[in-house]
């Protein structure tokens, strides 16, 4: 029986936890058995998106070319895990419409860690360097990060332990049929 795919999109701040629970989410859905891809938005930009900045233009089509080797993954029942923090709503809502075209399942995943705790945080000192201004157009501090408004899972990932996020996540997966 083939499984079907479905792409989890994390959305949020630098230093909110999407790398942290991706590395929870992927394996414990393999060990449910099923075959798991991960789009991280470090690594996409160190091969697919090599040479992309952080305008506007060059966020959306990192962003894009994510959605489109999501659903390409996804509609061969691969369980997805995206892991950018794309701050458009809109470019968000036109991934989520290439994916959902195909008949795959897209669930929007809020990690909704304050600007305040991912920069208390700053694991890479990027939010210093930032305030230094010697990172201009660095998310959350002088370029936009605009929060879903229905995302399909909110998570508090400035104060819940990542465990927690990542049982509730796998409590909607379930819900959803997916798992
Ligand atoms: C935001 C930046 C920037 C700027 C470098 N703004 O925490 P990180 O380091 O590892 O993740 C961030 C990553 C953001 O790349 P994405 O592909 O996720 O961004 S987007 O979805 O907007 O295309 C951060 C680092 O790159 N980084 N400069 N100016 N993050």
């Amino acid at each position: 029986t083939q499984r079907h795919g479905f792409v989890v999109w994390f959305t949020g701040l630098s230093g909110a936890g999407k790398s942290t629970l991706t590395g929870l989410l992927a394996p414990e859905l393999r060990r449910r058995g099923l075959a798991v891809e991960v789009l991280d938005g470090d690594e996409v930009r160190a091969h697919l998106s090599k040479g992309l900045g952080f305008s506007r233009e060059d966020r959306d089509t990192n962003i894009l070319r994510i959605a489109y080797v999501a659903r390409l993954l996804a509609r061969n029942g691969v369980a997805v895990i995206t892991a950018a923090i794309s701050p458009y709503r809109e470019t968000r809502n036109a991934a989520r419409a290439m994916v959902e075209s195909d008949g795959v399942p897209f669930l929007e995943i809020h990690l909704a860690a304050s600007l305040e705790a991912c920069e208390a945080r700053d694991v890479k000192g990027l939010y210093a360097e930032a305030r230094a201004g010697k990172r201009p157009g660095f998310t959350g501090i002088d370029d936009p990060y605009e929060p879903p408004l229905i995302p399909d899972l909110r998570l508090d990932t400035g104060s819940e332990r990542p465990e927690v996020s990542l049982a509730a996540l796998v409590r909607l997966l379930e819900e959803r049929g997916l798992v």
